[in-house]
């Protein structure tokens, strides 16, 4: 006898879940998706993440688990932690973090203790929620020195981070964050990090899957420690990754995520994990890595040739960081425009900024998702041109203001058509 328990599928037990997972598919295939940290993983990602391997309950590390049983899911996890260490050529990695932020906070677990004291990149510069920021638990628990960019260039200034790092004497030094569109000066942090005795840490979430397509330059060589979120440019399952070439901080990481903050693993996540870094290891995706960034490269060129502010000028990245005073807009009011004509962004504060998000003057955007469908730099090139028309049209009267609203609306239509997601 057939027991509906394991037969039955999703959309005649649970309409109301099966529906909003359905209207989900539709809404990513009608939209433009912009967001910077979001990309659409492979059919066979999403395979991995929908098995029964959830069901298993697994405490420790492969070969060296807590519960019985654990034979398959040590051969998904095993596979995992090899491809990352292939595919960034680094000695030890733990592939449990259930995000970049619990990757980060394994290690601070790991190397700190409350009250220490961490230089990180502030907020507002580009910075990470979990390097420091106050609503966070590392921003209430530990000592944060915030280094920022700039003014004129955007970019960081290293002389200020020296001058900090000298006068604080930081136990841990963090580079990377979620919106600097440039490439870091690894080596440069590296020796600020040895004047002082600290501990380097990068967080490379943002730029993981250019690093591994050889497109971006690598913080392994330099860093004590480096973590990364899965998902992003490396287009993989929704989770975090801990890198690094120290024996001695791998034994105090491992620790730190099991049983330190985490539980136990989440297997579905690891086996999509495993999937998706085995993706990365091909040619295919270091041609998709050349093309997130000649694609981010070619929004950034567009927007500025219209008179959109571009942070820093340009991009490194996936990540184009756009002032949209630049137009007198708020960020909230540049995503809403660009949400009318279901282009897909997130209001972000920019270098200075206010510290309310209602007041914010930046908008991020990315490439990866888009590249990921098979837009290249023609399809961007008009992506720039359509965001700087409605940017345009926020001063004009209402009946011209839907004319270029209506046009866009046609435009992003039929690029989604024409480049189509998921079967
Ligand atoms: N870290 C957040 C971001 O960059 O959007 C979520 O991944």
């Amino acid at each position: 006898m057939t027991n509906p328990y394991f037969h039955a599928r999703l959309a005649e037990r649970d309409p109301l879940i099966f529906n909003a997972l359905e209207n989900e598919k539709k809404r990513q295939q009608s939209q433009i998706e912009l967001i910077a940290s979001e990309n659409s993983v492979s059919q066979a990602s999403l395979d991995a993440m929908g098995s029964t391997i959830t069901n298993k309950s697994v405490e420790g590390y492969p070969g060296r688990r807590f519960h019985g049983g654990a034979d398959f899911a040590d051969v998904v996890e095993q596979a995992a932690i090899d491809r990352a260490k292939e595919l960034f050529g680094v000695a030890f990695a733990n592939v449990q973090p259930h995000s970049g932020t619990q990757a980060n906070q394994a290690v601070f677990f790991a190397l700190l203790m409350p009250g220490d004291t961490v230089l990180s990149l502030d907020l507002a510069a580009g910075g990470h929620l979990s390097h420091g920021a106050k609503p966070n638990q590392s921003g209430r628990w530990f000592n944060i020195v915030p280094y920022g960019v700039d003014r004129e260039t955007g970019r960081i200034d290293y002389a200020n981070v020296e001058h900090l790092a000298l006068m604080h004497q930081p136990k841990l030094i963090i580079a990377g964050g979620s919106s600097y569109p440039r490439e870091i000066d690894f080596a440069r942090m590296r020796a600020i990090a040895d004047k002082v005795g600290a501990i380097y840490l990068v967080d490379m979430a943002h730029f993981a899957g250019l690093v591994a397509a050889g497109v971006h330059s690598s913080p392994i060589p330099h860093a004590d420690i480096v973590t990364c979120t899965t998902t992003k440019t490396l287009r993989g399952a929704r989770g975090g990754l801990i890198l690094t070439n120290r024996e001695d901080l791998y034994k105090k990481v491992q620790s730190a995520v099991f049983p330190g903050v985490q539980g136990s693993a989440h297997l579905t996540t690891i086996a999509g994990k495993a999937v998706s870094l085995g993706e990365a290891l091909t040619d295919e995706f270091k041609a998709y890595g050349a093309n997130v960034k000649a694609n981010a490269q070619m929004l950034a060129e567009t927007l500025q040739s219209r008179g959109v502010g571009i942070i820093s000028g340009g991009t490194d990245s996936h990540l184009v960081l756009v002032d949209v005073s630049s137009k007198r807009l708020t960020g909230q009011h540049a995503q809403d425009i660009l949400s009318g004509v279901n282009i897909t962004s997130n209001k972000n504060p920019i270098p200075f900024d206010s510290a309310k998000p209602s007041e914010w003057k930046g908008l991020r955007l990315g490439s990866s998702a888009g590249t990921t469908r098979g837009f290249g730099k023609t399809e961007f090139e008009i992506i720039g041109h359509l965001i700087a028309d409605l940017f345009d049209a926020a001063s004009f009267d209402e009946a011209k203001r839907k004319v270029v609203e209506n046009r866009a609306k046609e435009t992003v239509a039929k690029l989604c058509d024409a480049f189509p997601i998921y079967a």
